[in-house]
C-alpha cells in the first residue's frame, strides 16, 4: 500500500486526526473542497441531533506547501464540538475527585450493551466495564476523518480525470430507480437530502424514515458508488491481496453498519448463464469496448477501463429509541439496550463515506501503477501507459 493513512479520535473527545502518508508531490490540497466533502457527509433526512451541533471544518498541519502537497505526511484535524460538553467524561487527564465530577463520569458510564454494536464483544476483548471506552471509537464519527482522508485521496484522482458520483437507491422496502447515466444526475443527488435521483422514491423514502422515527427505531438501506475514467489496469490478477475488487469490498465492508458490498451485477451472478453475465468485447475505431457492464469494471482483480460500479447494503443502525432486550454487563441482569443520541437512518452519510473509501482505494492502485514521488512523474508515466494501449 503506498496511499496509507491513520486516524485517531473519539467521538466526543476534542477531536479527530488522520495522518495520510504516500501523497505525491505537486498535488493541489484544497481546504474548501475537504470541507465541502465534510458538508455531504454531515446532510441526510433521518440523521441525529449530533449534526445540528458539528459544522466539520478541516485544519491542515502539515505536509501541504502554498496549497500544494510536498510528498511529506499530510496531517488532518477536525474539531469536535461537542467536546465542550464532555470536557469531563471524556477527559485525557485524570480529572478531581469533586462530587460533581464524580456525578457526570457516572452519568455517562454504560453498561446495558447494544445489540448489533461493538459494545459486548469490545468490553470483553479490551476488559472494559465501562462500554463509553468501546462506544467512543466505534462510532460512525471516525467516519469524518475518512471523507477528509478520501476528499486528498479525489484531488489525486482529479489530476487523471478520474471522478465518483453516489446514489442511494433503497431505503428500507422503499427502492429508488436508478439511472444508468448517473453522473448527468449528480447535480439533482447532490441538491437532495437522501441522494436519491427520482422524486417519487424521494418522498416515499421520507414517508418510511418518518414512520421508523415515530416508532423509535431505525432504518438501513442499499447505495451505488460508481467511478469512471478509471484506466485499464489497476490492480492485479496474480496475488489475493492486489485485487482491486477485494480491495475496494474491505474498504467498503470496513464502514460502519455495512453488511454487504457487490461488484456490477453482484449477487445476481449466481443465478445467471454465463452468457448473459460476461460484457462481450468488440472493437470500435481501434479501442476494445464493451456493450455492457456487467462486470461492474472488474475482471479477475484488474479494473477493465470500463465504470467501477459498487452496491453496498447497510444495516439499521442498533442504536435505537425503542430498546431491544439485552443485558447489564456489571451484574448480568436483563435490561434494555442503551440508548443516547443516534441517527435514525444515515444511509446517504454511508454512500459519501463510500465514495471517500472507493477514492483512497483507487488512487492507492494509481499510484501503484505510475508511481508516486511526484504528480508530474506520475503524469508522464500515466501518458506513456495510455499511448501504448492506444497503438495495441
Ligand atoms: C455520528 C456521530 C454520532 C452519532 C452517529 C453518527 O454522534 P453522537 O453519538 O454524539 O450523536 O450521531 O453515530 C452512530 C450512529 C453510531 O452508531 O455511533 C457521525 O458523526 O456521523
Amino acid at each position: 500500500m503506498i496511499f496509507k493513512f491513520l486516524s485517531s479520535g473519539e467521538s466526543h473527545g476534542k477531536c479527530l486526526n488522520a495522518i495520510i502518508e504516500g501523497v505525491p508531490a505537486g498535488v493541489c490540497i484544497d481546504e474548501a473542497f475537504i470541507n465541502n466533502e465534510l458538508a455531504r457527509r454531515q446532510v441526510g433526512y433521518g440523521r441525529g441531533g449530533r449534526m445540528l451541533i458539528e459544522k466539520d471544518k478541516v485544519k491542515i498541519l502539515s505536509g501541504v506547501r502554498h496549497g500544494k502537497s510536498i510528498g511529506s505526511p499530510i496531517c488532518l484535524q477536525i474539531e469536535n464540538k461537542d467536546w465542550e460538553n464532555w470536557q469531563v467524561a471524556m477527559s485525557t487527564c485524570e480529572v478531581e475527585n469533586t462530587s460533581e465530577n464524580l456525578e457526570i463520569i457516572e452519568s455517562k458510564k454504560i453498561v446495558n450493551v447494544r445489540p448489533g454494536h461493538a459494545d459486548l464483544s469490545g468490553a470483553i476483548k479490551y476488559n472494559h466495564y465501562d462500554i463509553r471506552n468501546v462506544l467512543e471509537r466505534s462510532s460512525a464519527r471516525e467516519t469524518a476523518t475518512r471523507v477528509a482522508v478520501g476528499a486528498v485521496a479525489k484531488s489525486i484522482l482529479k489530476e487523471f480525470g478520474i471522478e465518483g458520483v453516489s446514489v442511494v437507491t433503497q431505503i428500507g422496502g422503499v427502492c429508488a430507480n436508478s439511472s444508468d447515466d448517473i453522473f448527468s444526475l449528480k447535480e439533482k443527488i447532490e441538491a437532495n437530502d437522501l441522494r436519491v435521483c427520482d422524486s417519487d422514491s424521494y418522498e416515499l423514502m421520507k414517508n418510511e424514515i418518518d414512520i421508523a422515527k415515530n416508532d423509535g427505531d431505525t432504518l438501513g438501506g442499499t447505495f451505488k458508488v460508481i467511478f469512471k475514467n478509471v484506466p485499464v489496469g489497476l490492480g492485479s490478477h496474480v496475488h489475493w491481496d492486489r485485487k482491486l475488487d477485494g480491495l475496494l469490498a474491505q474498504a467498503i465492508m470496513s464502514i460502519q453498519a455495512v453488511k454487504s458490498v457487490e461488484i456490477g451485477l453482484g449477487k445476481e451472478v449466481a443465478n445467471t448463464f454465463g452468457s448473459k453475465t460476461h460484457d462481450e468485447i468488440f472493437v470500435e475505431n481501434g479501442k476494445y469496448i464493451r456493450k455492457t457492464n456487467n462486470a461492474g469494471g472488474i475482471e479477475s482483480g484488474m479494473s477493465n477501463g470500463e465504470d467501477i460500479v459498487i452496491t453496498a447494503s447497510m444495516k439499521a443502525i442498533p442504536t435505537m429509541k425503542k430498546p431491544l432486550n439485552s443485558i447489564a454487563i456489571d451484574r448480568k441482569e436483563k435490561v434494555q439496550a442503551h440508548f443516547e443520541r443516534s441517527d435514525v437512518c444515515a444511509v446517504p452519510a454511508c454512500a459519501v463515506v463510500a465514495e471517500a473509501m472507493s477514492a483512497i482505494v483507487l488512487a492507492d492502485a494509481l499510484m501503484e501503477k505510475f508511481s508516486h514521488d511526484s504528480l508530474d512523474e506520475m503524469k508522464i508515466n500515466y501518458q506513456n501507459y495510455l499511448k501504448r494501449v492506444s497503438e495495441r
